[in-house]
């Protein structure tokens, strides 16, 4: 064996000890890792929840106030049920329906008077609305002061969708005083003036507009 060779089998050899030391390295590096294998599921996304916004047309009517999730509010019926109308027929019991926000617990009060011939909250009650394209509903009821006055914080909204809405059958909220749900004695309830934008109190024989709301 010539020197040369053995320079190359050394070589070879050196070359082969480098690699093999190189390899195990590697195996035992710590940043190593077992190939992942690739994620193939789908990601799970929550089902799209439908928000409501003040001025929609749903749930039969106009959306007046909603609370801050956006799944839940208020909505305003797309007519007056009427337009000259007493707050009762019955003055001489207080109802006991003096709930500034829960217009619906009013309504109930005010309808279990059993010897009621007419009221406004029974108007509402009684209602069931016209298919306006976004369902039928009878769960109305005669809105408290504080809805009403709602309504009027919204009334841009509320009076752009029901003029806007290419049906003439619906119409926009008068410019005049309509009833509340809260009682404010025997005698008296109280009424929003759309025309002034302001609460008032008023004998119960007094005829005002009437607009039914219900809760989504
Ligand atoms: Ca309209």
């Amino acid at each position: 064996m010539n020197y040369k060779k053995v320079k190359l089998i050394a070589v070879f050899y050196l070359a082969f000890a480098l690699f093999a030391i190189q390899a195990k390295s590697k195996n035992n590096s710590p940043t190593s890792q077992t190939p992942q294998t690739p994620n193939t599921q789908t990601p799970t996304h929550s089902p799209e929840v439908p928000t409501h916004h003040i001025g929609d047309l749903y749930g039969g009517g106009i959306v007046f106030w909603v609370d801050p999730s956006g799944q839940h509010g208020l909505i305003v019926s797309m007519i007056d049920l009427s337009v000259i109308k007493p707050w009762s027929d019955k003055i001489s019991d207080l109802v006991g329906s003096t709930n500034d926000w829960d217009g619906a617990s009013n309504t109930n009060a005010i309808y279990g008077q059993g010897e009621k011939i007419s009221s406004a909250a029974k108007l509402c009650k009684e209602y069931t609305n016209l298919d306006y394209g976004t369902g039928v509903f009878s769960d109305w009821y005669l809105p408290s002061i504080g809805e009403l006055n709602h309504v009027w914080n919204s009334f841009y909204e509320v009076q752009k969708a029901l003029s806007s809405d290419g049906n003439s059958n619906t119409t926009p909220i008068e410019r005049t005083a309509y009833w509340s749900s809260t009682e404010t004695s025997a005698s008296n309830a109280m009424f929003f003036g759309f025309n002034s934008g302001s609460a008032n109190s008023g004998s119960k024989f007094g005829s005002n507009y009437i607009r039914a709301v219900r809760a989504f």
